[in-house]
């Protein structure tokens, strides 16, 4: 099955609203009017850009008339209450955004993520009619352990508990070694690929329908940039890639880009 190849580019704690939304412009350019590099042709890549909250209304403004999709890069479980500092999937909605990444390992290791907590927030994701990009990885020591599918498997089998086939349509895997996150490390295109189709073998295990492990697209994440995308995007099983640093710079980001068209 043909899966349509989604680029996503992570901000992080990058870009306040003013340099967002230039970055936006300058993205634009890249791609020329109406984005042709990504809109037009046989093959169109999803293009998507998840800046902080503060930046996101900002973005949205900026990437209107484009091909440029927005996201955001975290979600609370709950509608709305006691919960300082987070911010609930109807907010996101107001800001006009589409997509939202859960469980990031900078989150998993820095704010207490559980597979738990990605559930939660895959659910409210859901809910609230926005696509989720969810993001498993191994750390070093697991990869060395040789225990890298037992992690992978056990953080997807989490996130996606109760999940149902149909909610599936709605959700993007990003696979992103913790080793290969802000190290300049990449995983090689073989390794990648390795636990990619790890990862579509399990969800054909884990959904009745084999539609769910052909149509669900799988991200690879870690330190892709302008150098590797080409061989890391021309694995079976890698349907686009999750980009942190290489999406701040516009023309890193439209290479990418142009390798996956
Ligand atoms: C990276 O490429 O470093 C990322 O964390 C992408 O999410």
């Amino acid at each position: 099955m043909a899966r349509q190849i989604l680029i996503a580019g992570n901000w992080k704690m990058n870009k306040g609203a003013a340099d967002g939304a230039q970055l936006i412009k300058d993205l634009k350019a890249q791609f020329g009017s109406g984005c042709s590099c990504c809109c037009s042709g046989a093959k169109k890549p999803e293009v998507l850009v998840c800046p902080t909250f503060t930046t996101l209304s900002a973005v949205v403004a900026e990437a209107q008339g484009s091909c440029l999709l927005v996201g955001a890069q975290n979600i609370h479980w709950a509608d709305q209450g006691a919960f300082t500092g987070e911010i609930s999937g109807a907010m996101l909605k107001e800001c006009g955004v589409t997509h939202v990444i859960i469980g990031h390992s900078e989150r998993r290791q820095y704010f207490g993520e559980t597979d738990a907590t990605v559930n939660q927030r895959l659910k409210a994701a859901l809910k609230n009619g926005l696509t989720a990009v969810v993001c498993v990885g191994e750390t070093l020591a697991e990869r060395e352990a040789g225990t890298t599918n037992v992690v992978v498997e056990r953080q997807v089998r989490g996130a996606l508990a109760d999940i149902s086939a149909d909610d599936m349509k709605k959700v993007v895997i990003a696979y992103e070694p913790v080793w290969a996150i802000g190290t300049g490390k990449v995983a090689s295109d073989e390794q990648a690929q390795e636990v990619h189709a790890f990862i579509r073998g399990l969800l054909k295990v884990m959904f009745s329908c084999p539609c769910v492990a052909d149509s669900t697209r799988i991200l690879y994440g870690g330190s892709m940039n302008a150098a590797n995308a080409a061989g890391l995007l021309a694995q079976p099983d890698i349907d686009g890639g999750l980009i942190g640093g290489a999406s701040l710079k516009p023309a890193d980001f439209a290479t990418i880009v142009k390798a996956a068209a």
